[in-house]
C-alpha cells in the first residue's frame, strides 16, 4: 500500500486504485504511529479513483528534517577514498565504513527538497556533480519506520574530495535533494534483493545507468535510525536517506537538462531534471 501527497490532498493506493485520505495536514499523517492502519481504514470506505491525473505530486517532506547516512555501501567507500586521496581524507572513509558508529549528516530542510518531476540543481562553483540514489526512510517521532521512499542526495564530489570538512557545502544547497513519488507503507525490512536503479538521459540518449540491491547495504536500516535518534528528537518525524551504492565512473558529471530517473522495486520511480546552469 502506498500514500501520495499531491496538490489536491492525500491519496492511498493499492493495485492501481486510489482513495482520498482525509487529514488536516501532511504533518498530521506523519504524526500518526499507525499511519498504515489509518490509510487502510480510509480505503475501506469511500469511492476509488483510477488515476491521479491532473494532480501534481509533491515531495513527502513538509516540516520534517532530512538526514542522510554515508559510506554504507562498499562502492561509496571506494569512490570517496579515490576522490579525497590528494587531500589525505581517504582513511576517514575506510574507518567509518567499518566503525560501529555510522556517518550521519544533516541533508536538507523541506524547503530544499524537490518533488517528482521538479528541478534539482548543481552548484555553480562545483566541477563534478552526481546524483546519489538512496532508499529513504520515513521515521515517526517514536523511531518507528512508517514507510519508504526514493531519495536523490545530489552531491558535489570535487568539493567533498578537496576536504572532508567541506561536506556540508557539497551536500546542502538549494535543490540538492529530491524525494518521492510516494511512501511505501511497510514497517518491516524490504527484501535484500530489492533493486535500486538509476538512468540519466542527456539529449534523448543514455548518459549513464547503474544498479545495486539492498543486499549491498552494510548496515540494517534500524541501526541507522537508532543512531539518528540518539540524543536527537524529531517531533514532526524525520526522513533518513540510507546512502548510495551507485556512483558513476569518475569522468561523469551532471549537466543542465539531464533527466534523472531513480527506481526502487515496489516503490516506483522518481524523475527529475537538472536545472539549466
Ligand atoms: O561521506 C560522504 C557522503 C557519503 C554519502 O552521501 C553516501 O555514501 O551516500
Ligand atoms: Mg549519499
Amino acid at each position: 500500500m502506498k500514500l501520495y501527497r499531491t496538490d489536491k490532498g492525500f491519496f492511498g493506493e493499492e493495485n492501481n486504485r486510489f482513495w482520498r485520505v482525509d487529514a488536516p495536514s501532511w504533518d498530521a499523517l506523519l504524526a500518526d504511529a499507525d499511519l498504515h492502519g489509518r490509510v487502510r481504514a480510509a480505503g475501506q470506505s469511500g469511492s476509488k479513483l483510477e488515476t491521479l491525473d491532473g494532480m501534481t505530486l509533491l515531495s513527502p517532506v513538509s516540516t520534517q528534517e532530512v538526514w542522510a547516512a554515508g559510506v554504507t555501501y562498499f562502492r561509496s567507500r571506494s569512490a570517496r577514498i579515490d576522490e579525497s586521496k590528494d587531500a589525505g581524507g581517504g582513511s576517514f572513509y575506510d574507518r567509518v565504513y567499518v566503525a560501529e558508529r555510522p556517518e550521519l549528516f544533516f541533508k536538507a530542510s523541506g524547503r530544499r527538497v524537490v518533488g517528482p518531476f521538479g528541478e534539482v540543481r548543481i552548484r555553480k562553483d562545483a566541477r563534478w556533480s552526481v546524483p546519489e540514489p538512496e532508499l529513504t526512510l520515513a521515521v515517526h517521532s517514536s523511531g518507528k519506520i512508517l514507510g519508504y521512499t526514493i531519495g536523490n542526495d545530489m552531491s558535489s564530489r570535487d568539493i567533498e574530495g578537496e576536504n572532508p570538512l567541506y561536506l556540508p557545502q557539497a551536500k546542502i544547497y538549494d535543490g540538492s535533494c529530491a524525494m518521492g513519488p510516494c511512501l511505501l507503507l511497510e514497517g518491516g525490512d524490504l527484501p535484500k534483493e530489492t533493486a535500486i536503479r538509476i538512468r540519466i538521459e542527456r539529449g534523448g540518449a543514455s548518459a549513464y545507468s547503474g544498479q545495486t540491491t539492498l543486499a549491498e547495504l552494510k548496515r540494517p536500516v534500524t541501526e541507522l535510525v537508532s543512531y539518528l535518534l540518539r540524543e536527537n528528537s524529531f517531533p514532526e518525524g524525520v526522513f533518513l536517506m540510507t546512502g548510495t551504492g551507485i556512483v558513476p565512473h569518475d569522468e561523469f558529471t551532471l549537466a543542465g537538462g539531464d533527466r534523472i530517473s531513480i527506481s526502487i522495486e515496489n516503490i516506483g520511480t522518481l524523475e527529475n531534471v537538472v536545472a539549466a546552469g
